[in-house]
């Protein structure tokens, strides 16, 4: 099944041609009939000669009912865009097309309607034009008539093709089903109505209603009028709910599949792309202070926090259940203002798009759905310059560098199912992030020492608060030689190698310990300035280590696990001679700041000569 919306300005034809392809009447409500005019989403559907069923959302054109068409097209993949050959553009029809473009719709038809009151060349070309540059970009287009017929046959055929076109989803997709309408039925009770983007709801399962996340129990399952056992996206979905009852229920709430989405009303958003029009890209969009967001059938207020170029904070008055990547829609109800305003440098529309009219409709791409609290100074200019690099949807690397650490089940509802491996249970952890902290454990047992000397350790707790960590596991995890635990402390064992322990205070021999075990893994990753303070190892205590044959001191700030000059005069025997300081740095795995003055000490220790042009040769080949 394929679900299309409708999609053009009142009165263009588009409840008529749904009646003619489908024999199905969308406007339900009796003063619709009376009126003709389309007030709220209207349900039908049709099969195509390949068997492929096709459910159309009819939505209302009046610029009044605005909110429903959102509602109706909100979660759809197609749309039927129409315009009348008698009257060709027109405002709704350039707001309606604001609409699928902020929401990123990238497939659809044109179709002129009423093609026997006018010649529909003229709007099939302006029409085109228009959408083609929006996210629909190049559509088929055909002109039909709903009154001779004409086209009826060639929109079928291309009804078929669009359909074939889609992208198809997974099955295993986690489930969202948007609610537009609920109601109780004698018989069977509570039954709501809505679309379902994708994934695969069973008879029996168990849904979560948002906001209030109460569970309820699939009964049964009705799609376009018939029973089915199973039902899988896209598709319209008519559920008879266990667990509730109908006037609890109603547009806007979403019924989703527990532990897959994440219910926020706090999101951080890229503004679509603004057009060249915008004059200072520091000065970032203009937004209004509030606007009323519309992501699926859901619409609430959103109050906007601008944090810089096309990023901004918005807070929700409702919560609504979000992924990273999500297309959402920002609308300024009481907008009117005149074309090529301020607003409409964000709409990413040529003028021309807009008629004349400014719809005032943003489009947004959700980015972090648990974005942490701005509360130091310039916090949103650094959210923005960190926001501003991630690629849509986002991926794990990105939310692991901004939040750290994550379980993988908040990864997963936030709807990113690939990440790196846990560092401990289902925790994620951002590398450099971990391997700072595994440096601030060390230093903080160091600490412990230099303050108790006779305590046996550091309590695995009080490591865990020192550190801000969510889950005492995490500590054991980042438990590295030097270090130990046992019977929840954290401590420096006394080394093994045999002989006297250096005449050192505690605090310096378990301090360097940390520092020999970093220099273990990486031997000229000498350590900065920063972490010799954390460590509490200053120019005496380097001193005093370096009498005692632990540390090799090449400078001032440079230190080095004894040995470490011979180790490098042998990788550098193996350069081709002479070499140059970057040539020897590379070789090293080592950076500028502790090359040049290892090369240095090794021109003193007479084991390097440097050449007149810098570069350095071996004076004598070491031994080993
Ligand atoms: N002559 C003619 N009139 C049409 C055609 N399609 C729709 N109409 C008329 O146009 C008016 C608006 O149609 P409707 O389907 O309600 O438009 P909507 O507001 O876009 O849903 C109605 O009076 C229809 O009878 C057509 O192909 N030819
Ligand atoms: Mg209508």
């Amino acid at each position: 099944m394929q679900v299309i919306a409708t999609a053009g300005h009142v009165d263009h034809g588009k409840s008529t041609l749904i009646r003619a392809l489908t024999g199905m009447d969308p406007d339900r409500w009796e003063a619709e009939r009376r009126r003709g005019l389309t007030i709220d989403l209207g349900y039908a559907w049709m099969s195509l000669p390949s068997g492929e069923r096709i459910a159309f959302v009819d939505v209302p054109g009046h610029e009044r009912f605005v909110p429903n068409m959102l509602a109706g097209v909100g979660p759809v993949p197609a749309v039927l865009f129409m315009v009348a050959a008698d009257e060709g553009w027109k405002p709704q029809s350039a707001e309606h097309l604001a609409v699928v473009d902020a929401l990123g719709i990238r497939h659809g038809l044109l179709v002129v309607t009423r093609s026997d009151l006018a010649d529909p060349g003229p709007a099939l070309s302006e029409a085109g034009r228009l959408i083609a540059a929006s996210s629909l970009g190049q559509v088929e287009a055909l002109a039909v008539s709903a009154v001779t017929g004409e086209g009826l046959p060639g929109l079928v055929d291309a009804l078929g093709r669009l359909a074939g076109s889609l992208p198809v989803p997974d099955p295993g997709d986690p489930v969202r089903i948007w609610v537009d309408r609920a109601f109780s039925m004698s018989g069977s009770g509570t039954v709501v109505t809505g679309t379902l983007p994708a994934g695969t709801v069973r008879r029996g399962d168990e849904l979560v209603i948002t906001p209030s996340m109460r569970p309820v129990r699939v009964r049964g399952i009705q799609s376009l009028g018939d029973p089915v056992d199973e039902l899988t996206g896209p598709a319209r979905a008519a559920l008879n709910l266990r667990g509730t009852s109908h006037d609890r229920l109603g547009r806007g709430m979403a019924l989703i599949q527990p532990g897959r989405w994440t219910l926020t009303d706090i999101i951080d958003v890229r503004l679509a792309e603004s057009g060249p029009a915008e004059a200072s890209p520091d000065a970032g969009p203009w937004l209004p202070k509030t606007l009323t967001l519309h992501a699926g059938a859901a619409r609430t207020v959103a109050k906007v926090r601008h944090l810089g170029g096309s990023l901004a904070r918005l807070t929700l008055r409702e919560a609504i259940p979000l992924h990273v990547g999500d297309h959402v829609l920002l609308r300024d109800p009481g907008a009117s203002r005149p074309a090529g305003g301020p607003a409409a440098l964000v709409l990413g529309l040529p003028p021309m798009a807009r008629g004349g009219h400014d719809p005032a409709v943003y489009g947004a791409v959700v980015l972090d759905v648990t974005p942490p609290p701005l509360t130091r100074r310039g916090a949103s200019a650094t959210a923005a310059a960190e926001l501003g690099s991630w690629p849509d949807p986002p991926a794990a690397g990105d939310l692991l560098r901004r939040h750290g650490l994550l379980r993988a089940s908040a990864l997963l509802a936030m709807g990113v199912s690939d990440h790196p491996d846990p560092v401990s249970g289902e925790w994620l952890a951002d590398p450099a992030y971990w391997a700072d902290l595994g440096n601030r454990l060390g230093e903080a047992v160091a600490a412990h020492i230099g303050r108790e000397p006779l305590a046996p350790g550091l309590p695995v707790e009080a490591a865990r608060s020192a550190l801000g960590l969510p889950d005492r596991r995490l500590v054991d995890a980042l438990v590295q030689p030097p270090l130990k635990i046992k019977d929840g402390l954290v401590y420096i064992p006394p080394a093994d190698d045999a002989g006297p322990a250096p005449d050192l205070p505690t605090t310096v021999l378990a301090a360097v310990r940390v520092l020999l075990a970093d220099l273990d893994a990486a031997p000229f990753a000498s350590p900065d300035a920063d972490r010799l303070r954390h460590l509490g190892l200053d120019l005496r205590a380097i001193a005093a280590a370096e009498r005692a044959g632990m540390l090799l001191r090449i400078s001032d700030h440079i230190v080095l696990a004894p040995g470490a000059d011979a180790v490098a005069s042998r990788v550098l025997a193996g350069l081709p001679q002479p070499f140059t300081a970057a040539e020897a740095r590379m070789a090293l795995h080592t950076t500028r700041r502790v090359a040049i003055p290892l090369l240095e000490f090794l021109d003193r220790s007479g084991v390097t000569l440097r050449l007149p042009d810098d570069r350095r040769q071996m004076v004598s080949r070491p031994a080993g």
